[in-house]
């Protein structure tokens, strides 16, 4: 069956603890997915500005953009059939009262701090993986994956 394409992200909260970095790494190789693409980077406000600019004028947007910006992440591109939904299951609730109490074994759900401080990002829909696949891997071509790497890998 075709495989899908996520985008993961372990925020600088994540990156900055080894321990929920590697439980957070175990969890997607315990789950099946392929690693298409994996890095470290930081970015700088302007990067985090224009990645949650659906949330500008939110009452949470300045502190989520410096944030973001405050540390190194680890990004991933994820493929699996159902990549999109599965990863954000895998995460919980992006708020972490809700993440603790309705899904507390989730990665929100474990390691969540705060609602902004809440370890992982993943995107919202096939559309947005592959806007958000973009701005983090720029270099990546999605077409030449699907024609030249996923016709192999697919089950
Ligand atoms: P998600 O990250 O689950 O896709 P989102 O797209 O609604 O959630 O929001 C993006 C990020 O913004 C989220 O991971 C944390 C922050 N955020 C969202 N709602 C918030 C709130 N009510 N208070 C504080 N931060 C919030
Ligand atoms: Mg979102």
């Amino acid at each position: 069956r075709p495989l899908q394409l996520t985008l993961a992200v372990l925020k600088p909260d994540a990156v900055a603890h080894p321990l929920v970095l590697e439980a957070v790494h175990e969890t997607i190789l315990n789950n099946k997915f392929l690693i298409v693409r994996t890095k470290e980077l930081m970015w700088r406000r302007e990067d985090s500005q224009r990645f949650y600019q659906e949330h500008s004028g939110r009452f949470f947007y300045q502190r989520l953009v410096e944030f973001m910006a405050s540390g190194p992440m680890r990004a991933y591109i994820l493929a699996h059939e159902d990549a999109v939904a599965r990863w954000r299951s895998l995460m919980g609730p992006t708020k972490v009262y809700r993440a603790r109490n309705t899904a507390p074994d989730s990665i929100r759900g474990a390691y969540g701090l705060t609602d902004t401080r809440n370890t992982t990002h993943g995107s919202d829909s096939v559309a947005s993986a592959r806007r958000e696949i973009a701005l983090f891997f720029p270099e990546f071509s999605e077409s030449l994956w699907y024609q030249q790497d996923e016709p192999h890998l697919r089950c």
